[in-house]
C-alpha cells in the first residue's frame, strides 16, 4: 500500500517488445508481416497526434502500417467504399478507423462497416458481444491496457469493490465488463449519479473516465485506493492532466497511473496485440 506511480510507458515497451518477439517469428516461418490500415478524415490536430502514435507504436513491432488521410468533407460514401475494399484486402489485417469522424458522417454506421475479424479496436457490435459474453475475439484496447496496469501494479481485481466514472462505449462499459470478468465487484457511475463521493470512497479499485481535468481530489478516494486516470484532459494553463487531481491525490491513495505516462501508452500497445491476433487469425 501507500502511492506508488504506475509506469504505463515502461509496461507499454514491455508488451510492444513481446509483439516484436512475435512478429519475427511469423517473419521466420515464412508468413507476412501483420499489417494495420489507419483511415483519419479531417485534421483534428490530437486525432493527428494519436495516429502519429500508432504508426510508430508498428515500426516498434515490425507490423506494416498504412495510413490514408482523407479530408474532413469526404462523404461517407466515399469512407464505406475504402472500407470495403480494406475489408477485402487479403494483406491488410486490422482496419482502424480514428474517431471522432467530421461531422455529419454517422460512427456507429462506419464501425458496423469494418469487418469484425479485422476490428483492432473492438468497436463493432460482435466483437463488444464476444466480451461481454465471456468469449472475446479482440479486447478493447483502453479497457485491456487498464487491467494490464492494475495487474502489473500487483492490485487484486477479484473481490474488489471497482468503481468506474464514465460511460462511453470506448472506455466506461467495456472497462467495467473486464473487471467484472475478472471477478471484480463493480458499479459504474455517471453524471446522474447521486453523491458521487459516497460511492467513489467505496472503492478499491477506481477508474476515472470522465474528461474533466483533475475533478477528482482526496476527497473521493478511499486511503490505499488503486487509482486509474484515463482522462486526456487541458488545465488551466493548456497543459495535458488527466481527471485526477494527482498532486493532492498521490499522498494517501496505492498505486495510480499518471497523465501522460498512464493509460495512453498502454491503449497503443493493446492495439498492437490486438493487430497481431488479426494476423493470427487471418492463418
Ligand atoms: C501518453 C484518445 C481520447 C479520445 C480519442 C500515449 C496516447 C495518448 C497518451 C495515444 C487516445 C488516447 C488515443 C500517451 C490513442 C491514447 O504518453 O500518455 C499515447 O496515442 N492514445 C486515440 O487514438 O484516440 C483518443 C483519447
Amino acid at each position: 500500500m501507500g502511492a506508488c506511480v504506475i509506469d504505463g510507458k515502461a509496461l507499454a515497451a514491455k508488451i510492444r517488445s513481446e509483439v516484436a518477439n512475435e512478429c519475427e517469428k511469423m517473419v521466420a516461418s515464412g508468413k507476412r508481416r501483420p499489417k494495420l490500415c489507419v483511415i483519419i478524415a479531417g485534421d483534428d490536430p490530437a486525432s493527428k497526434v494519436y495516429v502519429r502514435n500508432k504508426q510508430k507504436a508498428c515500426g516498434d513491432c515490425g507490423i506494416d502500417s498504412e495510413t490514408i488521410e482523407l479530408p474532413g468533407t469526404v462523404t461517407k460514401e466515399e469512407l464505406f467504399s475504402l472500407i470495403d475494399e480494406k475489408n477485402g484486402d487479403g494483406n491488410v489485417d486490422g482496419i482502424l478507423v480514428q474517431l471522432p469522424l467530421p461531422r455529419g458522417i454517422d460512427e456507429k454506421e462506419v464501425i458496423l462497416r469494418i469487418s469484425p475479424d479485422k476490428d483492432v479496436d473492438c468497436f463493432h457490435p460482435v466483437n463488444v458481444g464476444r466480451v461481454y459474453t465471456g468469449d472475446p475475439l479482440f479486447l478493447p484496447c483502453t479497457p485491456a491496457g487498464i487491467i494490464e496496469l492494475l495487474k502489473y501494479a500487483g492490485v487484486t481485481i477479484s473481490g474488489a469493490n471497482c468503481v468506474v466514472v464514465g460511460r462511453s462505449n470506448i472506455v466506461g462499459k467495456p472497462v467495467s465488463a473486464l473487471l467484472l470478468a475478472e471477478n471484480g465487484t463493480v458499479t459504474t457511475a455517471h453524471s446522474k449519479t447521486r453523491d458521487l463521493k459516497k460511492v467513489t470512497r467505496e472503492a478499491d479499485i477506481l477508474v476515472a473516465a470522465i474528461g474533466k481535468p483533475k475533478f477528482f481530489n482526496r476527497e473521493y478516494i478511499k486511503p490505499g485506493a488503486a487509482v486509474i486516470d484515463v482522462g486526456m484532459d487541458r488545465d488551466e494553463n493548456g497543459k495535458l492532466c488527466g481527471d485526477v487531481d494527482f498532486d493532492d491525490v498521490a499522498g494517501i491513495c496505492g498505486p495510480i497511473t499518471p497523465v501522460p505516462g498512464g493509460v495512453g501508452p498502454m491503449t497503443v500497445a493493446m492495439l498492437m496485440k490486438n493487430t497481431l491476433k488479426a494476423a493470427m487469425i487471418r492463418k
